[in-house]
């Protein structure tokens, strides 16, 4: 009889410490997606940002200056990329916080939107989302300790002008992706995981197809462990993205999109991507899986 009142006191102790350690997680993901939000809704209020634009210069001041109040170096990488639109300047934005080792992770967005004639594009979602989540990450980040270096990219340029294809894409992440295979930078990358559209409150992200297998393994673990699984779903899509120079230059990558935004994706790329279709809680998920892959890819040899 005593034995089985301890093991029920045991049961409940055991009960109270998950319980307890759910309730921590789910406030910490609540205040990372919240504050991610707040960043979104300060780079959604410069207006359509698309390359080249006054307004995409001041998002970029508000990105660094963040970047560097939470502790992170910064870098301008400026280039003039020839597109259907003309000769157009790009900046990508690359943060580092270095570890003990040179060896890095790196984190990366893009935070153009794309240019539109017919409707006014704000891109909260596309543009704006990964944005917010990796200026949150990076306070995160920088208050935790790492063997390796992190880095933080926000690239330029990443979408069409005229109409997608090999030379009208990606403009930012080919020109950074060719700059660090020539210097050897690429080698040092263990992981290369690329956040896209993350901000839609009904959140489902498929496991990207051009992905490195073993990376997507390690998020969909991530995410299972966490008791996210409903929102990483067990299928598979393709998705052209900025990871796609970096895979093309040898680095294990990663992109986690939701390309499933609005009915039929009818959000995308129009006036509709507005701040009402996004929640903190689906920022936040996304931020929790990302911290907990990085403390495990860390810890790889
Ligand atoms: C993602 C967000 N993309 C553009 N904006 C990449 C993409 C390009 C996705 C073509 C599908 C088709
Ligand atoms: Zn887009």
């Amino acid at each position: 009889m005593r034995l089985a009142i301890s093991t029920v006191v045991l049961a409940g102790i055991g009960l109270m410490l998950w319980g307890a350690m759910n309730l921590t997680q789910v406030k910490s993901a609540a205040a990372l997606g919240e504050e991610a939000m707040q960043h979104v809704e300060r780079i959604v209020a410069f207006g359509p940002r698309p390359a080249g634009s006054e307004a995409l210069r001041k998002s970029r001041e508000y990105i660094i200056d963040n970047l560097r109040s939470a502790g992170f170096i910064t870098e301008e990488e400026s280039f003039t990329a020839l597109t259907p639109a003309g000769n157009i300047p790009m900046t990508n934005i690359i943060a580092t916080l270095p570890g003990r080792s040179d060896r890095t992770i790196v984190l990366a967005t893009h935070y153009e939107t794309k240019l539109t004639k017919q409707f006014e594009f704000v891109g909260a979602n596309d543009g704006g989302s990964g944005t917010g989540l990796l200026l949150a990450l990076a306070k995160r980040i920088a208050n935790s300790t790492y063997e390796r270096t992190i880095r933080l990219v926000f690239f330029d340029g990443e979408e069409a002008f005229f109409e997608w294809s090999a030379l009208d894409s990606l403009y930012g992440s080919r020109h950074l992706a060719e700059k660090w295979k020539a210097s050897g930078e690429s080698s040092k990358i263990g992981a290369f995981l690329l956040i896209d559209m993350i901000g839609d409150s009904n959140l489902n992200i498929r496991r990207e197809s051009h992905s490195t297998p073993w990376l997507n393994d390690m998020i969909w673990r991530t995410a299972a462990r966490l008791g996210y699984e409903q929102y990483f779903l067990p299928i598979s899509g393709a998705v052209e993205d900025d990871h796609i120079p970096f895979l093309q230059a040898g680095v294990p990558a990663a992109d986690l999109i939701d390309f499933n935004y609005g009915p039929s994706n009818r959000y995308w790329h129009s006036a509709d991507d507005t701040l009402d279709k996004l929640s903190a809680q689906s920022l936040g998920i996304v931020g929790e899986v990302l911290l907990a892959v990085v403390e495990e890819l860390d810890e790889k040899q």
